[in-house]
């Protein structure tokens, strides 16, 4: 089989996401990290970017992360693993929202220790998919995430959500611009994928785009 395949990748992808899926474990604290285990990826984004939809959308379920129309409540990382419990295959990790106006400076502080902790410090995680809203395009607190993940040397790559809410005429032109704000930064990702959790549109590429990193890391799943 030639792993790079990317329809192999795809259906694989699709296989892994089908399968068992479960929340492990949540942590608000540095010192509350998970013991490290199999792969992971996360997904970081502004409160109200579609991180839960597209967590749901993605591992098709309907409530595996809570959705909610208030922004900023959860400041935990939460994780999922994928896989028969006991032979997890990949750990999925849903980062807290950022860009918050309501939260305090306390609040933001903590945030950020959490976060540099985590990116800093974890050798399973492969990748972070930043989540930016495709209907705005990129943010002060979406290019600070950037910077973040520059500074800590993490791979990132930018998913836009909610394609079916953007005109047509305006996807090219919401993905060069995004591609445009990648330029020159070490950790980021070229590709820029737009998705719609509404739809289900990008989920398989997302999958396949997993599972590609997976078949890198040399992992059977
Ligand atoms: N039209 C549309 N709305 C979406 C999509 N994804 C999320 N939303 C809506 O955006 C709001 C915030 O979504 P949520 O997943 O809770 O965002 P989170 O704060 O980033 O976890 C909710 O009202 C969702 O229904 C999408 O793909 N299309
Ligand atoms: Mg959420």
């Amino acid at each position: 089989m030639n792993a790079a395949d990317p329809d192999e990748l795809f259906e694989r992808g699709r296989k892994l996401f089908a399968g068992p899926c479960e929340f492990i474990w949540a942590a608000s604290k540095i010192d509350g990290l998970p013991p490290m285990g199999p792969a992971e990826i996360a997904f970081a984004g502004r409160s109200n970017v579609g991180k839960s939809s597209l967590l749901n959308a993605l591992t098709g379920r309907n409530a595996l992360a809570r959705t909610s129309n208030t922004p900023g409540r959860t400041q935990q990382l939460n994780f999922f693993a994928l896989g028969i419990p006991g032979q997890e295959k990949l750990r999925l990790v849903d980062m807290p929202g950022y860009g918050y106006a309501k939260v305090s400076k306390e609040k933001i502080s903590t945030w950020t220790k959490l976060m540099h902790a985590y990116l800093q410090g974890r050798a399973p995680l492969m990748r972070v998919f930043v989540l930016v809203d495709g209907r705005h395009g990129l943010k002060p607190p979406d290019i600070e995430m950037f910077d973040l993940l520059d500074a800590t040397a993490m791979p990132y790559q930018v998913v836009l959500t909610k394609k079916d809410e953007v005109k047509k005429s305006e996807i090219e032109m919401r993905i060069e611009s995004v591609k445009a704000g990648l330029i020159k930064r070490p950790a980021a990702n070229p590709e820029v994928l737009f998705t719609s959790s509404e739809t289900g549109e990008g989920m398989g590429e997302l999958r396949e785009g997993i599972m590609r990193l997976l078949v890198e890391r040399g992992v059977d799943a």
